[in-house]
């Protein structure tokens, strides 16, 4: 009944929709049901956010095509409000959930912002509502942590008297808005009914598969598809390392790999940062933890991909030794902090674990990034009297660099290549000493 009924007022557009945690997938998920028409409540603990939102001013960082108009339109029509009052949910027929759910430092799951938003939402829950958890969790998080916050707060029963659902987004910094309506999603539902009627408000706004499951599967699939790209990274890195120490070059190997049939082996690099792929590995591991099960492949994954800054250091340490300088006398150039290409964002930069090495070997350390605010000094005056440089993201403006004029800045011309910006012959034309990763001398 409650279902059927919430059903057409999804389709009417009647239906009351409301977001809790209004960041970089948060916000355009309220802004695109609130430009379906839908009357949406958007809620975030931080009144700074909620101000922005509310004064029609995007606040999140970045180059997001197509946001700040989005905003402008649902900010005109009124149809998205911010708040903080958790008590106005109880208006609500769906609530969606996109807080953070990030790892500690072993690996285990931190659902303290995860337990807040239940267990504020729970005593206001409209009976009959359908509550969505977007946010990427551990396999069994629904059934563990999520049906039991909200059961015991609301006293309303699963399926009876509130429905819910995992959907888990696929969203990329760049891309908020394309992914979220171009990508398939999994809806994964306590009954397929509950899938259902999922699908009926995703089709609102996604205009791509919207395939029905159970909650295990729809956290499994998230999970899996990071652990998937980890590991396939960690086997490209594991190949670089090989072809290091034999001698041969690991972008022709990668290459003529790739013309088989059925391969697509990765990028090797300096190591694997953002907000997703170091993280949803261990989500997905803890998904296990208490079954007995011995995961082999997907930890060795993340230690083969969190050693790589590591490996950038031994490089560069052996470069210097060569060169007659000693790690601690040795002036360094660190080329590039945002975890990816032509982003500004620094979560889990691998690069960060590298100067850190390098500070505590007692180096001096110069870095730069053209996005990153802090680091965004002129190149060559910060290469002055360096002895060594070392690339760690392939920004744009990066693949332009007059080479000769780095050198003549430097002390030592040692460059050492994270990301295969430069080629060989490209550096040594400019008196470098060129060491790039996965290739062997
Ligand atoms: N990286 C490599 N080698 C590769 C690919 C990436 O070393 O072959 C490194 C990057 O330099 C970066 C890290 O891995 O440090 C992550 O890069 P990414 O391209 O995976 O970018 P993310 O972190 O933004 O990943 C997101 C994920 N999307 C979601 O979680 C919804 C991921 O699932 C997507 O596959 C990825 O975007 C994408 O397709 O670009």
């Amino acid at each position: 009944m409650f279902l059927t009924d919430l059903k057409s007022r999804i389709l009417s557009r009647q239906a009351k929709v409301a977001v809790i945690g209004l960041g970089y997938v948060g916000l355009p998920v309220a802004c695109m049901f609130a430009d379906e028409g839908f009357d949406t409540l958007g809620v975030d603990i931080k009144l700074e956010r909620i101000d922005k939102i509310s004064a029609g001013v995007s606040p999140i960082e970045g180059d997001e095509p197509g946001l700040q108009e989005l905003l402008d339109r649902v900010h005109a029509s009124g149809r998205l409000r911010a708040t903080n009052a958790y008590s106005l949910l109880s208006d609500c027929d769906v609530v969606l959930i996109d807080v953070e759910t990030p790892v500690d430092a072993h690996n285990q799951p931190r659902y303290a912002a995860l337990r807040a938003a239940l267990q504020s939402l729970a005593p206001v829950l409209k009976e009959g509502a359908l509550v969505i958890v977007e946010s990427t969790i551990a396999p069994g998080t629904m059934q563990k942590v999520v049906l039991p916050l909200l059961s015991a707060g609301s006293g309303l029963e699963l399926d009876h008297s509130f429905f819910l659902g995992n959907c888990p987004e696929r969203v990329m910094p760049g891309k908020l808005l394309h992914n979220l309506a171009h990508l398939s999603r999994v809806v994964g539902g306590s009954t397929p009914e509950t899938a259902e009627t999922m699908a009926v408000l995703y089709s609102c706004i996604v205009k791509a598969d919207l395939d029905s499951a159970d909650w295990i599967t729809a956290e499994l699939v998230k999970t899996t598809e990071n652990a998937y790209r980890d590991v396939q990274i960690a086997f490209a890195n594991e190949v670089a390392l090989i072809c290091e120490v034999m001698g041969a070059d690991v972008w022709k190997v990668r290459e003529l790999v790739n013309k088989s049939p059925f391969r697509n082996m990765h990028l090797p690099g300096a190591g694997v940062g953002g907000h997703c792929i170091p993280k949803d590995p261990w989500l997905l591991a803890y998904g296990v933890h208490d079954t007995g099960l011995d995961l082999r492949v997907i930890p060795a994954a993340r230690a083969v991909n969190d050693s790589m800054p590591h490996h950038m250091a031994d490089l560069t340490i052996a470069m210097l030794a060569k060169a007659g300088v000693s790690v601690d006398a040795a002036r360094i150039l660190v080329m590039g902090y945002a975890y990816l290409e032509n982003s500004d964002d620094t979560r889990n930069s691998p690069s960060e674990a590298l100067v850190a090495r390098f500070q505590e070997l007692g180096a001096y350390i110069a870095v730069h990034d053209p996005f990153v605010a802090g680091y965004q000094g002129d190149l060559l005056n910060m290469a002055q009297g360096c002895d060594a440089v070392v690339v760690m993201v392939k920004h744009q403006a990066y693949q332009q660099l007059d080479l000769p004029a780095l050198g003549a800045a430097m002390r030592h011309l040692l460059l050492i290549d994270g990301r295969k910006v430069f080629e060989r012959h490209q550096a040594e034309a400019a008196g470098f000493v060129y060491q790039g990763i996965g290739q062997g001398q």
